[in-house]
């Protein structure tokens, strides 16, 4: 791409969306016509971050690099000096950059080369004057330029997008970071979004938990406190209302965003990305949190729409990408150089569905308590603290219900296999040891899928990945903890 023809970049950035909460691509309960539209439009993956929570995946798409190998494995630790970040290869390539919403990392964007900010919030060093106003759940006021802008985060943070677009330089291309503060709690979306799915509540999730099968490490960090012990059906499904709400409210704004580009008569000249930080459990497996390594949490929807790109293509399932792919892609759909300090793989050629993956397999952490590997097929957890392992097949259980090393499960080489039982099929019986740690837990019932030692092989094929990234990752531990598997 000719300097002169590269598109400007609008770039959406959520706060605890999952996968799964796009009407278009699946989820019938919930109404997205914004995204719905972009998807049609474009393409959709569902990358990996490494580690699921928001200042590390952040750190993750603007370096480049995964989270142990950027200095940001946890809150407050910052990006490595020294790496040239996402807004900084852009504006050497001639774009003017805005970053509006949460930043979440250390210092300023606009020291890590954005040109202009308006509305930082998260921000550990931030300038004064750039959100003048107390936290207060949703409710913001900053001053963009001259303008006091008050009102829901969603609401004021798009806003002040719209005027980052009647503004912007015609003489280059721009690139707009908007990351707005939803979904994440507290889910208080203003009428009439508040009420949109109170009744009937929505479904619970095919993976319900009233509580999670063992301690998983973390299972009381303050994501999980959001709603009682053992969850209540009843509960969970006011949690999802609300978390939808807030969707399909961002979803709204988005639009006008969207809108407004193309009265500027910019929208074909524009690619806009929308993804999420992380995903979010909301009930699922018994948690609420991203705290976890199960595919709710540790995926992110992420879609591009632009100029020379497929419409209506997804590749959610095989595509081993991770978050620190977005920056080598961008470059690479630009037609630029990707900066020396990005390790992560560009994933072009998938989006114009020349090849299926990038890699082979992938792994994720969350602090020193979970670790994961999977081949696009099969996902293994590790538990380090209790040394407990768990298996998935993704292809026939992508709700990942049956933990194929749950050990009464097992069937005995010489026994005939029986089919598994369908998801409507399944019901929740008690483990059978519930003492072991400490309280009761539950495990759907249905037969394991495969034969005993076809599960030995697969476990340990991934603890070799696992051991392999570990060992990749060595001498760079921190807070995160440690990568042994
Ligand atoms: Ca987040």
């Amino acid at each position: 791409m000719a300097e002169t023809r590269r598109p400007n970049i609008l770039f959406f950035i959520m706060d605890d969306q999952a996968p799964g909460t796009i009407h278009r691509l699946g989820n019938p309960c919930i109404a997205t016509p914004t995204l719905d539209g972009l998807a049609e439009q474009g393409v959709y993956l569902r990358p990996y971050t490494t580690v699921p929570v928001c200042t590390p995946s952040r750190a993750e798409i603007l370096s480049g690099r995964n989270a142990f190998r950027n200095g940001c494995r946890w809150f407050d630790e910052p990006i490595q000096a020294g790496l040239t970040l996402l807004p900084m290869a852009l504006r050497q390539a001639g774009y003017h950059c805005g970053c509006i919403g949460k930043w979440h990392n250390d210092g300023h964007p606009a020291e890590r080369g954005f040109h202009e900010t308006c509305g930082i919030f998260d921000c550990a060093r931030g300038r004064p004057g750039d959100r003048i106003g107390p936290d207060n759940g949703h409710q913001f006021q900053y001053l963009d330029g001259d303008v006091l802008v008050r009102g829901h985060s969603t609401e004021v943070l798009t806003a002040s997008a719209i005027r980052f677009l009647a503004r912007a330089p015609r003489d280059r291309p721009w690139f707009c970071y908007v990351a707005l503060h939803s979904p994440h709690d507290p889910r208080t979306a203003p009428p009439p979004w508040r009420d949109l799915y109170r009744s009937p509540l929505p479904p619970l999730p095919p993976n319900f938990m009233p509580e999670h099968p063992f301690d998983n490490g973390d299972l009381l960090i303050r994501d999980e406190r959001l709603a009682g012990f053992p969850r209540s059906q009843e509960e969970i499904r006011r949690h999802r209302a609300d978390y939808y709400a807030m969707i399909s409210h961002h979803d709204h704004y988005i639009g006008q965003v969207l809108h407004e580009l193309r009265r500027l008569g910019s929208y074909d000249h524009t690619l806009i990305v929308f993804t999420s930080d992380h995903g979010l459990a909301c009930g699922s497996h018994g948690l609420m949190g991203k705290e976890n390594l199960y595919e709710h949490s540790v995926r992110v929807p992420l879609l591009w729409a632009g100029p020379d790109l497929p419409r209506g293509q997804r590749y959610d399932q095989a595509c081993l990408c991770g978050h620190y792919d977005l920056f080598p892609t961008l470059m690479d759909y630009l037609g630029l150089a990707t900066p020396h300090s990005c390790e992560g793989i560009s994933y072009l050629e998938v989006l114009q569905g020349r090849r299926q993956t990038v890699r082979e397999t992938i792994c994720a952490a969350y602090r020193d308590c979970m670790r994961m590997a999977t081949d696009g097929r099969y996902k293994l957890i590790y538990y380090p603290h209790i040394d407990r392992t768990q298996l998935f097949d993704l292809v026939n259980d992508p709700y990942e219900i049956n933990d194929l090393l749950t050990p009464w499960r097992r069937l005995p080489e010489s026994r005939e296999l029986t089919p598994a039982l369908s998801l409507s099929q399944r019901s929740f019986i008690p483990d059978p040891n519930p003492q072991r740690n400490g309280k009761q837990a539950w495990f759907p019932l249905y037969e394991p899928a495969l034969p005993a030692a076809e599960v030995d092989r697969v476990v340990a094929r991934l603890r070799q990945v696992l051991r392999d990234w570990s060992r990749q990752l060595s001498g760079e531990e921190g807070k995160g903890g440690s990568h042994e598997t």
